[in-house]
């Protein structure tokens, strides 16, 4: 039936936990008790896309596994900033190359993103009041300019199905402490300046991220914290398509909104005449053509390879 959620794979060893819009949660069962391990976890990245606030009918081969080997890229070019939740990727056969056991945390209740351009939510705000999340910005800046630093915009995790909402730093700090709340806004923004220097370098530029924090099970919140990253452990993906926005450097063009490196075609057919669908009505999208979707598999695939410098 159009419209429903493909569901997650039956893995043997493990229980299904939750699924997210394209991805999918399980514990690993202990071999000896049968019972659910309660210190890891396993990420599965499907080939499912969304556009538009839609999942898509039609899968992109070969996504889960990009994002899944760019996140754990990511996780190794950021080691020396923060400490991540990465376990081994030994996984089942069935998700083999888009799944990473990871150790299970207790997750700050915030999301966690920075800007480094103005567009989007951040943009809106501009214009209304001068600030982004409150911080005082310059005058005439437009849709697509680089911002002088990453700011801290966070919002709240809304439940599955709603928007996230922009909150304020006070709120942050209410929710998780003065500690914690400065220590997520500083690695935040020093994961996106981190990634735009080595992004610029390849001609991607990472508008703006959402990254999740965790704490270890056994360390409370105002407990002692580590050396590195104050406590706070590095989950969820981390820098792909799916949790930034990805534009090519090349097209550029602060004043107006920028193509998205992996999604353009995605929209731009789903969007066009040929494609018959109104994204403002609720109907379900039509099947992507399949050269959208090889072109659009083509963009991820690039993506990786330029970021990486590896062949995928
Ligand atoms: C991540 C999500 C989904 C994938 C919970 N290390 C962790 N410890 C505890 N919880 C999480 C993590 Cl990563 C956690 N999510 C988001 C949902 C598939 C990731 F369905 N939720």
């Amino acid at each position: 039936m159009a419209g429903m959620p493909a569901s997650a794979p039956v893995l043997d060893g493990f229980v299904h936990r939750y699924s997210g819009k394209v991805r999918d949660l399980y514990a690993p069962l202990d071999p000896a008790t049968g019972e659910p391990r309660q210190d890891q976890l396993l990420l599965v990245a499907s080939d499912r896309i969304s556009a538009y606030d839609v999942i898509l009918d039609t899968p992109i081969p070969d996504k889960g596994t990009i994002l899944t080997q760019l996140s754990l890229w990511w996780f190794d070019q950021l080691a020396d900033l923060v400490p991540n939740h990465v376990v081994s990727t030994d996984v089942p056969a069935a998700v083999a190359g888009r799944a990473i056991r990871v150790r299970s945390l207790r997750m700050l209740p915030v999301e966690c993103v920075a800007r480094a351009y103005l567009t989007g939510g951040g943009l809106a705000e501009y214009l209304a009041t001068g600030t982004v999340s409150g911080v005082a910005l310059p005058p005439g800046l437009t849709d697509g300019s680089r911002l002088p630093a990453p700011v801290f915009t966070p919002s709240t995790k809304a439940p599955a199905g709603q928007h996230d909402e922009p909150i304020g730093y006070a709120a942050v700090v209410d929710l998780v402490g003065a500690a914690t709340a400065a220590r997520a806004a500083e690695l935040t923004t020093a994961i996106l300046a981190r990634a735009n220097a080595v992004a610029a370098e390849r001609g991607i530029l990472i508008a703006d991220t959402k990254v999740e924090f965790g704490l270890e099970p056994s360390t409370g919140a105002t407990g002692p914290t580590s050396s590195v990253g104050g406590g706070l452990v590095l989950a969820d993906e981390v820098l792909t398509p799916d949790s930034s926005r990805f534009w090519p450097a090349d097209l550029w063009r602060p004043g107006g909104p920028q193509p998205s490196y992996d999604k353009q075609f995605v929209r731009d057919w789903l969007t066009s005449p040929a494609s018959g669908w109104d994204r403002h009505g609720t109907d379900a999208p039509p099947p992507l053509p399949a050269e959208v979707v090889d072109q659009t598999r083509a963009k991820y695939v690039e993506a990786y390879e330029r970021l990486t410098g590896r062949t995928f």
